[in-house]
């Protein structure tokens, strides 16, 4: 066993040398005797002859670096129609925008008992964001907040969209106000497949006008095995987003509309990063689509609520909850090849950020606050407030 770890270690070393972006400056690619000094001394590594295999991963993984993209967060109670309210689930709040000096927000709301798969009523609401509608709220300065009524309600019986719309995330771009968001068709069962809408508007008011179809469905390449409702029993899992395409977040980059969205995947099994959640990312030319899957999905191996800001030329992600990179930070140069620029110990889940924010001003300006959600019980959640405290943070 040691020695197959050794000729991995050494295959890793000439890969990772070939990344101009993390790797410290070695003089060769074949052996661990070639960082400078500088570099064990940084790691506390006295002895460069007997490495443990913490200290290999350190001097591959550049565990030396600065805090510039460490961060931990604060989160507080808001005020106004986003104080708890008993009975309500208001949850997974969008990205915050600015217009005319004021902040908008959209967000999950739906009310009533949550009772889970197998009741056999169909009509009962199987988890909180079941039968939930898109809602919006404002606010002169970001803590109080007023409620304003529907954004985007759910569809005619029949439509894609007859049983709930919910976690949606907003983007604007030459005074279109775009809400994206997830579908979901009657009957809610575990197998159900959901889908991603659209609707666009030209006002932050509304009226959001639906497309027809859906601009995201799963990949259709796995296998349920036999009739019984049961996500974890397949012939075959297909691709990570076979089953579930959730939590879409819309970017305009590199002069192409990039859809991140989180894939759940068919027969769903737990690793040793918890569950298997992965994200991916769809590109279209023109906003209402056709949205492309990228060849290099998935561009993530963990995460859960997509949290991405442009930044430097690239894009960063926030990646919490699940898998084996959870709370970590991590940046990309070109969208789809993240790195981890920083372990956390925790992150705001379902992150909504300001996007009047300047990100240039730092790696993590765009965390500086936001908005986030908290469950008091299956029945009822409530939107709430984080601020980033980092070393990379403006006072
Ligand atoms: C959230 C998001 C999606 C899921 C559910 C509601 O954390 O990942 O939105 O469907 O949970």
């Amino acid at each position: 066993m040691k020695r197959f770890h050794g000729i991995i270690f050494l295959v890793t070393v000439g890969m990772v040398s070939c990344d101009q972006q993390t790797t410290p400056q070695k003089t060769g690619e074949e052996s661990l005797q070639t960082y400078p000094d500088s570099i064990y001394e940084l790691n506390a590594i006295m002895n460069k002859d007997k490495l443990s295999l913490a200290s290999k991963r350190a001097l591959e993984r550049n565990y030396y670096q600065g805090p510039e993209w460490f961060i931990s967060f604060e989160e507080s109670d808001l005020k106004g129609d986003f104080a708890y309210e008993p009975g309500v689930v208001r949850r997974d709040p969008s990205d915050v925008i600015s217009v005319n000096g004021i902040y908008y927000v959209y967000y999950s709301k739906a009310s009533g008992k949550t009772y889970g798969f197998g009741t056999g009523d169909p009509e009962k609401k199987v988890f909180p964001w079941d039968k939930t509608e898109v809602w919006y709220a404002t606010s002169q300065e970001g803590w109080t907040w007023k409620e304003e009524g529907i954004a985007v309600g759910r569809g005619p019986a029949g439509a894609y969209d007859d049983r709930s719309v919910f976690t949606p995330q907003i983007f604007t771009r030459e005074g279109k106000y775009v809400l994206v968001y997830q579908t979901v068709k009657a009957p809610y069962v575990n197998r159900v497949k959901n889908q991603v809408g659209m609707a666009i508007a030209d006002s932050p008011n509304g009226p959001f006008v639906k497309l027809d179809a859906p601009i995201l469905s799963p990949s259709d390449d796995g296998e349920w095995r036999g009739e019984e409702d049961n996500r974890r029993i397949v012939n075959k899992q297909g691709s990570f987003d076979s089953h579930k395409v959730h939590d879409p977040t819309l970017l305009y980059y590199r002069n192409k509309y990039y859809l991140y969205y989180k894939g759940e995947r068919m027969g769903e099994r737990n690793t040793l990063g918890g569950r298997e959640i992965k994200w991916g990312v769809a590109i279209a030319d023109k906003l209402e689509g056709p949205y492309i899957k990228s060849e290099y999905n998935p561009i993530t191996n963990s995460g859960h609520e997509l949290c991405v800001w442009p930044y430097d030329g690239g894009i960063a992600a926030l990646i919490i909850t699940d898998g084996p990179e959870r709370n970590t930070i991590q940046w990309s140069s070109d969208g789809i090849n993240f790195e981890i620029k920083s372990f956390i110990k925790y992150g705001p889940p379902a992150a909504g950020l300001d996007q009047s924010v300047d990100n240039e001003k730092g790696p993590l300006e765009a965390l500086k606050w936001g908005l986030t959600h908290k469950y008091v019980s299956y029945d009822e959640q409530y939107i709430r407030r984080f601020e980033g405290r980092g070393p990379a943070m403006n006072p």
